[in-house]
C-alpha cells in the first residue's frame, strides 16, 4: 500500500490527539490515551446498541429511578457501567461523574496519579432507544483541582471555560465521535471493521447562520414571553425548517453540520430548564465555541456559568453566531 493512501486513511483518533498538541508532553499523552479510552466506551456501547432490540434484557426499565427522579433504563445503566469499567485500569482518571450517579465515583487505585476527572452522560436522549432511534453519549474532561473533602463533587462548581477536552459520539446510522481539546472541532467515523474511528472531517466550523430551528415547541405555554416572541419570529419568516429529535447530540450535530439554533429554555415547571450543565450544556457549548459558533443561557456565556450543585441545570441556546444572537436579544428586549 502506498504510504500516502495509509495517511489519508487511517489518522486514528489517538494520534490525531497527539498531532494536535504537537509534543510528546505530559499533557499530550495523557488526552491521547483519555480520547482513546472514551473511544473505547463508545465502540462498546455502539455494540450494545446495534443489539438493542434483539436482546430482552437491553429494553426498558430497571425499576430504579435516578438523582433526577426518571426512571432508569437499562442501557443507562450499562452505559454507565462501561465509562467506569474503561477508565478503571486506567491510571488517568481518578473520578468520574455522570447524569447517572448522585455523587462522584472515585477509582482509589488511580486517585495518586490520575489527575482527570471525566464528566458524562452515558446515554442522552435514551427514551430513543426503545423505539430504535439515534442516541449518544456526551463528554468532558477537566484536571482535577480542588480538594473534594465530601465527595461530593464541590471542587467541580467551576465555570466550564476550564475544561480541557469534550465532545460527544452520535450513535447513528454510523458511530460518530466528535472532540475538541481546545484546538478546532474534528470528527471521526467508527470503522467497523477495523474497529477504529477514523478521522472524517478536520476543523469544522458551524455556519454563521443557517435554516435548522430545534426546539420542543410543546413546552410554548409554559416558556417566557421572549421566547414566545422569538418563535413567532420564526414562524412568520422565510428560511426555517424545525428539526428536534427528542435526543439532544443528534440535533446538535444537525446544527453543527448545517447551522441554526437548539433552544431548551426555561419552563414554568423547570426555570433552569432540563438540560444540566456539568455533562450536558458546558462540554457541547465548549464545542460549538470551538467551531465558531454560540453557546448561552439567553443572557449569560453558558461557560461563564458557575453550577451550585453537581446536577445543576441550565436553560440552552446554542449554535451558529447570528441566530444565538437573535434569541438573546428577544430577551435582551423583553
Ligand atoms: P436525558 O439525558 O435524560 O435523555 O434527557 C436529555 C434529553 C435531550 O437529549 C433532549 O434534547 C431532551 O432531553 C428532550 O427533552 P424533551 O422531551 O423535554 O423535549
Ligand atoms: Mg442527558
Amino acid at each position: 500500500i502506498p504510504e500516502h493512501s495509509l495517511d489519508r486513511d487511517c489518522t486514528t483518533l489517538s494520534r490525531h490527539v497527539l498531532q494536535q498538541l504537537q509534543s510528546f508532553s505530559p499533557e499530550a499523552q495523557d488526552l491521547s490515551a483519555i480520547m482513546t479510552r472514551i473511544a473505547l466506551a463508545g465502540k462498546l456501547i455502539a455494540r450494545r446498541l446495534s443489539r438493542a432490540g434483539l436482546m430482552a434484557d437491553v429494553l426498558g426499565f430497571t425499576g430504579e429511578t435516578n438523582v433526577q427522579g426518571e426512571s432508569v433504563k437499562k442501557m443507562d445503566v450499562y452505559a454507565n457501567d462501561v465509562f467506569i469499567s474503561v477508565f478503571k485500569q486506567s491510571g488517568l482518571v481518578c473520578r468520574l461523574a455522570s447524569e447517572e450517579m448522585d455523587l462522584p465515583y472515585y477509582i482509589p487505585e488511580n486517585c495518586p496519579i490520575g489527575r482527570y476527572t471525566l464528566l458524562y452522560d452515558p446515554i442522552d436522549g435514551s427514551s430513543n432507544v426503545d423505539i430504535n432511534l439515534n442516541v449518544g453519549s456526551i463528554f468532558a474532561i477537566r484536571q482535577q483541582e480542588g480538594m473534594d473533602e465530601n465527595g461530593d463533587g464541590s471542587d467541580l462548581l467551576r465555570d466550564g471555560r476550564g475544561q480541557l477536552a469534550a465532545g460527544y459520539i452520535l450513535y447513528g446510522p454510523s458511530t460518530m465521535l466528535v472532540y475538541s481539546i481546545g484546538h478546532g472541532v474534528h470528527s471521526f467515523l467508527l470503522d467497523p471493521s477495523l474497529g477504529e474511528f477514523i478521522l472524517a472531517q478536520e476543523n469544522i466550523k458551524i455556519p454563521d447562520h443557517g435554516p435548522i430551528y430545534s426546539t420542543n415547541e410543546g413546552n410554548f405555554w409554559q416558556w417566557d414571553e421572549a421566547i414566545r416572541d422569538y418563535t413567532r419570529y420564526v414562524h412568520r419568516h422565510e428560511g426555517y425548517t424545525a428539526r428536534y429529535s427528542g435526543a439532544l447530540v443528534g440535533d446538535i450535530h444537525r446544527i453543527l453540520m448545517q447551522g441554526g439554533v437548539f433552544l431548551y429554555p426555561g419552563t414554568v415547571k423547570n426555570p433552569r430548564g432540563k438540560l444540566r450543565l456539568l455533562y450536558e450544556t458546558a462540554p457541547l457549548a465548549f464545542l460549538v465555541e470551538q467551531a465558531g459558533g454560540k453557546a448561552s443561557d439567553g443572557t449569560t456565556r453558558l461557560l461563564d456559568i458557575v453550577p451550585d450543585k453537581l446536577h445543576a441545570r441550565s436553560p440552552l441556546v446554542i449554535g451558529s453566531m447570528e441566530d444565538v444572537k437573535l434569541v438573546e436579544s428577544f430577551i435582551e428586549d423583553r
